[in-house]
């Protein structure tokens, strides 16, 4: 049974068969995939062109990621340290949500409400009894607050990222702006730890850096497009950017070739040093707030 649902949205079968939630209101559109709560589209009226990126490629279908939007990466972060049989990025993009409620708020945007427990967390590497819930706001802007809960009597610790792949003219023209100073992993050099020495992050090959103990706001110049991207976060001390360049995105099956200059991920999470630990009964959560305006 699904929650009644306001104007301006559907519940429908998209891409693969997949329950899909439909947004189209005076301010924004949107569609949200209940597997892995996957946002695919978020696009307010004022934007021309798509915020959030998608490949044509992209898989969908039941066990598989889908291949941009908002994948939600929990309980671990990339490949899981000692078990390399379990998922990259964890369960969560792989599990069937459960949608708890929409609403229509005064300003116009639409509130999703989804959950999911460890019941239905779809894996066998996944042992603590926990609780996932998911909010997000869609409208002029877009909000989005991953809470993970701990129910049990043991503190529990995980990884999270919500890995927002956004649209750009070209890459190469980017920048980004609010790591600068940080300290980061940097995974196309095999991981080793560096200073984000620039107060600009341009992107000039493949790109995979893990920035940590940062809490700083970023901000993406898109000179192409002409916009600029803020994504402002809280509880959460880690912001990844990545974009495979040619070679990776060739190795990808569900990424288009040619795509990759069209993306870059600009990610709010909590990983490596910053994997979070939840005390018994206790609750975290990960929230990252997109807005666009025009450069
Ligand atoms: O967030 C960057 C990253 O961890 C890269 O290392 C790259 O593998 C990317 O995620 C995509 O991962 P996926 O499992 O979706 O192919």
């Amino acid at each position: 049974m699904h929650p009644r649902l306001p104007s301006g949205v559907v519940l429908d079968t998209g891409r693969g068969g997949l329950g899909r939630l439909a947004i189209d209101t005076d301010i924004c559109a949107a569609e949200l995939y209940l597997h892995g709560a996957h946002l695919c589209r978020w696009q307010p009226r004022s934007q021309p062109h798509p915020v959030l990126w998608m490949s044509e490629a992209s898989r969908f279908e039941s066990g598989a990621p889908i291949r941009g939007g908002v994948p939600i990466c929990f309980p671990w972060f990339g490949p899981k340290a000692g078990d390399p049989s379990a998922p990259v990025h964890g369960v969560a993009r792989i599990s069937s949500w459960n949608l708890d409620g929409v609403t229509r708020e005064a300003d116009g945007s639409v509130n999703v409400r989804l959950s999911l427990d460890s019941g239905t967390l779809a894996s066998p590497h996944v042992l603590h009894d926990l609780r996932l819930a998911y909010e997000l706001r869609l409208g002029r802007d877009l909000s989005m607050a991953f809470t993970v809960t701990n129910p049990g009597d043991a503190p529990i610790t995980f990884e999270a990222a919500l890995h927002t792949y956004l649209a750009v003219g070209d890459v190469r023209q980017v920048s980004v702006a609010g790591l600068e100073g940080a300290a980061y992993l940097d995974k196309v050099d095999g991981a080793r730890r560096k200073i984000q020495a620039d107060a600009l992050v341009t992107i000039g090959g493949e790109t995979d850096r893990l920035y940590v103990d940062t809490e700083a706001a970023v901000t993406l110049t898109d000179p192409s497009l002409g916009r600029r991207i803020r994504v402002e976060k809280t509880g959460s001390r880690s912001s990844v950017v990545w974009n495979p360049w040619v070679a990776k995105s060739k190795a990808m099956p569900d990424f288009g070739d040619d795509e990759w200059p069209g993306m870059i991920c600009l990610e709010t999470a909590n990983a490596a040093d910053n994997a979070v630990t939840v005390p018994p009964h206790a609750s975290h959560t990960m929230t990252a707030t997109i807005s666009v305006e025009a450069s």
